[in-house]
């Protein structure tokens, strides 16, 4: 997809031409079907017409003198067996073009649902959390749905009109060219007056698709914040916005369907010109023996079959714009460039986990600096602990390490290398995180266990689920490792999925253990089983561990302390609480001597 030009922002449909050069034969198929479609439908008026020159004109008709077929009644029979074949012909090709645009249009919509999707996922987490999920979900939901009902009918409706009007024409024109400019008068203005209204329906379709990822942005939110709506009885003011939200979207797609309404009345009136003229000049021109009485009815069934379809127009071209709109907001998505690329290098093996922090300065967006230098060394093999305040920045410097963000100034080097020189898979395949927030997915344990390592053995799972202290618990779930949990399925305690995470990244074998309070939510009996775990698993491998609790820590080869964006102190458990600082504090107020107070004792 990166291969893919730029679409012009004017013309999404010459986007999408160019965006799907691989199915240009289908379309082109499915063209030319519907153009056979549409000559076998204007054919049936013209024998019909012959039929009326049979009876009136008997063997001077144009069947008779033409074809040279003798009788009237051997005339009526050949014009009643092509007929047939017309008819056949035109089930045919509905046939074969109905299927050929439905199958485009769905593997059109299928194709840009996953390449969207996968556009999304590369795209680096700054954007995701500038980005709101609801609204994602409306591009690659709706806006993908709205395209595909275009192409599934849209198209073939707007393919289908053009070319009776060509083919309508031809006929008229050989016919007489005074009927034909009558006949015709209205076209042109019902195609100046359809651009006129493309333009006005355009910012106003924009509006709707604008409003509509605003309802699906608020739905989203609020479905995932439910029980924290629920907790504050904040049920009605919830509801409220709902309503806000939705009601914004009916009045946009009010005034979009008030416009784009006021086009049929605009082209029935065009029409019933154009039908009114031929009806009465062809009349009048029989009258006086300028037209058989057979071609003034083929001109005015052809009339009729010329102007009907265009009362539809106005309803093709709402259709029409609703899925530009779409299709614009889709390829807006697939531009979208990720700001951190990966590198081309990979880790030196054996990948050893040596982690360094040069100068490294960072904050989010535009706001201020989190980190404001920090230089820190985690030498292989080593497992350090990042401690300080709440908002200290030590998942900010996490992150970093995982690059889910680029620094602002300094450098993050794992074995000596650069992380942005990296790829994605050298990188992040040799660490194993945990996130202070645990995501579990809709699928088994076992699944959530194995998802850095599908093809892990059950033995290995079970192995690693013991060192997280997680095999008794899992064991006791109805279905053991076979239990659903996530989305949809069991409702695991804090505890619990943490170490469904742990386990999750234990069992990845990675060089380097990143765990961001991994152990927050156990009790602390757990804990130290945890902990006596993670001091054979660590013992081969590098880790950095940020904890609240100092008790998970003391054993640390080396404790940073992070204060106002900067290592304020560093060294072991037992330097730091000698050295009397920050850390000490800290220490002393876990351990219950600082809070301690003259009146308790
Ligand atoms: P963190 O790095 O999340 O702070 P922390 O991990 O030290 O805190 P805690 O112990 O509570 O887990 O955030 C540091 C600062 O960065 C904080 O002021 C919030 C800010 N921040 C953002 O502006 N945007 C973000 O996406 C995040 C994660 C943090
Ligand atoms: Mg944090």
């Amino acid at each position: 997809m990166t291969s893919a030009p730029p679409p012009s922002a004017r013309s999404p449909l010459g986007a999408l031409w160019r965006h799907h050069r691989r199915y240009r034969r289908r379309v082109v198929a499915a063209i030319a079907c519907t153009s056979v479609n549409t000559a076998m439908d204007v054919a049936p008026e013209i024998l019909l017409g012959a039929a009326v020159d049979v009876v009136v004109r008997g063997d001077d008709s144009f069947v008779g003198s033409t074809l040279g077929v003798d009788g009237r009644f051997a005339q009526l029979v050949v014009i009643a067996a092509l007929n047939a074949l017309v008819w056949i012909l035109e089930s045919l090709s509905d046939y074969v073009a109905s299927l050929l645009w439905r199958g485009l249009a769905q593997t059109v919509e299928h194709d840009l649902r996953v390449e969207a999707y996968s556009t999304v996922q590369r795209l680096d987490v700054a954007w995701h959390e500038r980005t709101s999920t609801g609204k994602v979900l409306s591009v690659l939901s709706d806006d993908v749905n709205q395209l595909e009902r275009f192409l599934d009918v849209g198209a073939r409706t707007i393919l289908h009109t053009a070319w009776t009007v060509v083919l309508v024409g031809a006929v008229f024109a050989v016919t007489s060219w005074q009927l034909t400019l009558l006949a015709f008068l209205p076209v042109p203005v019902i195609v100046l007056g359809s651009i006129r209204f493309q333009r006005r329906l355009e910012p106003l379709y924009a509006a709707v698709r604008e409003t509509a990822g605003e309802v699906s942005a608020t739905l989203a939110t609020n479905l995932g914040g439910l029980t924290t709506i629920k907790a504050f009885t904040a049920e009605e003011r919830e509801t409220a916005r709902v309503e806000r939200v939705s009601d914004d979207y009916r009045v946009a797609n009010r005034r979009a369907i008030a416009s784009s309404s006021a086009f049929v009345p605009l082209i029935r009136m065009a029409i019933l010109a154009g039908f009114t003229s031929t009806l009465l000049l062809g009349g009048w021109f029989v009258f006086e023996g300028r037209l058989e009485v057979g071609l003034y009815s083929v001109l005015v069934f052809l009339t009729q079959r010329l102007l009907w379809p265009l009362t539809d127009l106005g309803q093709t071209l709402d259709l029409y714009q609703r899925a530009m709109a779409s299709t614009r907001r889709i390829f807006a998505l697939l531009d979208e460039e990720p700001h951190g690329v990966d590198g081309t290098r990979r880790l030196p093996a054996p990948v050893r986990g040596g982690l360094e922090l040069r100068g490294v300065r960072f904050g989010y967006d535009d706001g201020p600096d989190v980190l404001r230098g920090v230089d820190l060394v985690v030498p292989a093999g080593e497992t350090h602990a990042v401690v300080g305040s709440t908002g200290a920045g030590k998942s900010s410097l996490l992150r970093l390490v995982l690059r889910f963000s680029d620094p602002r100034a300094g450098q993050v080097l794992l074995d000596g290398v650069d992380v942005r020189d990296l790829t994605w898979e050298s990188l992040r395949g040799a660490i194993g995180y945990v996130s202070q927030d645990v995501f579990l997915f809709h699928g088994t344990v076992r699944d959530n266990l194995a998802y850095g390592r599908p093809e892990a053995s059950d033995a290995e799972v079970e192995q690693a689920a013991r060192l997280a202290e997680a095999h008794g618990f899992i064991s006791a779930l109805p279905e053991g490792y076979a239990t659903v949990v996530g989305e949809r399925g069991l409702t695991l305690s804090g505890g619990q999925r943490q170490r469904i995470a742990l386990a999750r990244a234990i069992l990845r074998d990675p060089a380097l253990l990143v765990l961001d309070e991994a152990t927050s939510a156990v009790d602390n009996e757990t804990e130290a089983a945890i902990q006596r775990s993670l001091a054979v698993v660590t013992a081969s491998r590098t880790a950095l561990v940020v904890a609240h609790r100092l008790s998970t820590v003391r054993d640390a080869h080396r404790i940073w302390v992070l204060s106002e964006g900067r290592v304020a102190e560093s060294g072991t458990h037992d330097e730091l609480v000698a050295a009397g600082g920050i850390y000490a504090q800290l220490w002393a107020v876990q351990t219950g001597s600082a809070v301690a107070g003259p009146a308790h004792r």
